[in-house]
């Protein structure tokens, strides 16, 4: 697309755009060789798809593939998708390097130590700007764009810088860390000034908010009040909007009959133990899998609990296989887990059923429906959407949600069995309770987490944030855009 020299942006399509690492499709390769896409399930499309209905929407993101250029196309949905290409050089350094082993542990507590490079650096800018190119190609005058997450910060200045006109967003699905730990990173300062580029800026948590307000103050000159920053003569807002699940999507789930059936099948399959534990995460170290299995062994070992009482059931997803410690987690839990296995279970009656794969929904839902205790023990967590899910989908008011005070999801499910998961003792005791609880504590526990969720799910959560952002002062808009049809 060219911009023509009179009028500007007259030919540039979309007037709402999301900018995300990834498009919400996956390529996949037919029968006769034919190359497809599939739209792959998330919230987050699931939660954008109606504002970008009856708009000229557009989403912008890498294909998933390296080295694979591909030209913008509609799917069947109409959604404009407009794919970014990455080298395999740039998908080891912005993406695994700069990506996932700086920037994604420092911002959870450097659990793991972040690594400092200067050409992951490097790279990470190189790409930036390439979505931000990409996404001033694509935005019509006055256009409205919502950028996502830790990979792309810089987007939203190099953006502004390009095109004025618009009215970008920004929003941080994973935590913005205290000052004591972020200005750590030797490019705080482009980092602070990249995300000062949007009208709003979202966090998960307030605090979020609250420490990148007080980030901003350090490395840069600007001065703020109650959320409102003042930079370069533009006013930023930073607020938290705490995400949230397709309670709709969950419970129509649930309900299917099919669904409940096979949720019998798997607790018959596991030999109908007392209890059934479970966890789903991405096999990554902020999650804490190996805190909760070490305290499930610890509670088989003091006899508190006996096999064939109890039975956890662990799935993790495959997530980041190239970077170091993800594989070094994957050979901790795989020991443990066989260790484990090896000192308690009997025959054909694992005590762990440790899965490294992924299921679609309904098998998910499936397992929510069969457990008796979700076991959500992160160590950092932006929000973690799995407890929000498990507590979505039980309409049955049954089964008890064991949640770390580490996770945002805690901010708002405070009648879950809240632990801290750096206390081995602590989550025992806190396994136990949930073990052990009566129907009737549970019930009005689950009744409680419920109206939470349902109150506040995905769809209300993306309309809060566009509306936030439509109401804040943008660069030179030239009119209203109602977001919210
Ligand atoms: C980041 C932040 C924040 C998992 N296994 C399977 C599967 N899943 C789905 C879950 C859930 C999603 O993946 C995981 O979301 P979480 O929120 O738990 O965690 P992150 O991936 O770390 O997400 C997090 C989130 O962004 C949103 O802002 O909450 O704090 O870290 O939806 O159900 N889905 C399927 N098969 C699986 O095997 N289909």
């Amino acid at each position: 697309m060219h911009k023509t020299p009179e009028t500007g942006y007259e030919d540039r399509v979309s007037d709402f755009l999301v900018v995300a690492n990834r498009l919400p499709v996956d390529r996949f390769v037919g029968p006769e060789g034919e190359v497809g896409w599939r739209r792959s399930p998330g919230g987050l499309v699931t939660a954008i798809m109606p504002l970008m209905r009856g708009r000229d929407g557009a989403w912008i993101g890498w294909i998933g593939a390296a080295d694979e250029e591909a030209e913008p196309f509609t799917d069947d949905d109409g959604l404009r998708l407009v794919p970014v290409p990455l080298s395999g050089e740039e998908v080891e350094l912005y993406y695994e390097g700069f990506s996932n082993a700086t920037l994604w542990p420092l911002y959870h507590d450097a659990i793991a130590p972040p690594e400092y490079h200067r050409r992951t650096w490097d790279s990470y800018v190189r790409v930036n700007r390439r979505f931000a190119e990409a996404t001033a190609e694509a935005a019509a005058r006055g256009a409205t764009v919502w950028v996502q997450d830790y990979q792309l910060q810089l987007v939203p200045k190099m953006l502004r810088e390009m095109r004025p006109d618009l009215k970008i967003g920004f929003f941080l699905h994973i935590p913005f860390p205290p000052v004591e730990l972020f200005q750590r990173l030797p490019w705080r300062k482009e980092i602070i000034e990249g995300l000062l580029g949007a009208d709003l800026v979202g966090f998960q948590l307030p605090a979020g908010a609250a420490n990148f307000i007080r980030m901003a103050r350090r490395v840069v000159d600007v001065r703020a009040q109650s959320g409102q920053i003042q930079f370069e003569g533009r006013t930023v807002q930073a607020r938290a909007f705490p995400i949230s699940v397709d309670v709709g999507e969950l419970a129509e789930l649930a309900a299917r009959p099919e669904v409940q059936e096979r949720a019998r099948d798997i607790r018959a399959e596991l030999g109908d133990p007392d209890r059934i534990l479970l966890g789903v995460d991405r096999l990554d170290y902020t999650k804490g899998i190996t805190q909760r299995l070490e305290a499930f062994g610890e509670l088989l070992a003091d006899g508190e609990l006996k096999p064939g009482e109890a039975v956890f059931v662990q799935i993790a997803t495959p997530s980041r296989e190239r970077v170091e410690q993800y594989q070094l987690l994957k050979d901790d839990i795989e020991q443990q887990v066989g260790r484990l296995n090896g000192e308690f279970s009997q025959l054909g009656a694992p005590v762990i059923n440790y899965m490294h794969t992924s299921y679609d929904r309904a098998e998910l839902t499936a397992l929510y429906l069969a457990s008796d205790v979700m076991v959500v023990t992160p160590l950092r967590d932006g929000m973690n959407l799995v407890a929000k899910e498990y507590v979505a989908s039980r309409k049955d008011l049954r089964g008890a949600l064991v949640l770390s005070e580490f996770a945002g999801a805690a901010a708002e499910l405070r009648r879950a069995f809240l632990v801290n998961p750096y206390d081995v003792d602590g989550l025992k005791r806190t396994l136990l309770a949930a073990i052990r609880a009566e129907p009737l504590d549970l019930q009005r526990r689950m009744r409680s987490m419920r109206r939470k969720v349902a109150d506040y799910d995905v769809s209300r959560w993306a309309e809060n944030f566009l509306t936030a952002l439509r109401n804040e002062g943008a660069g030179e808009a030239p009119e209203e855009i109602e977001l919210l049809a």
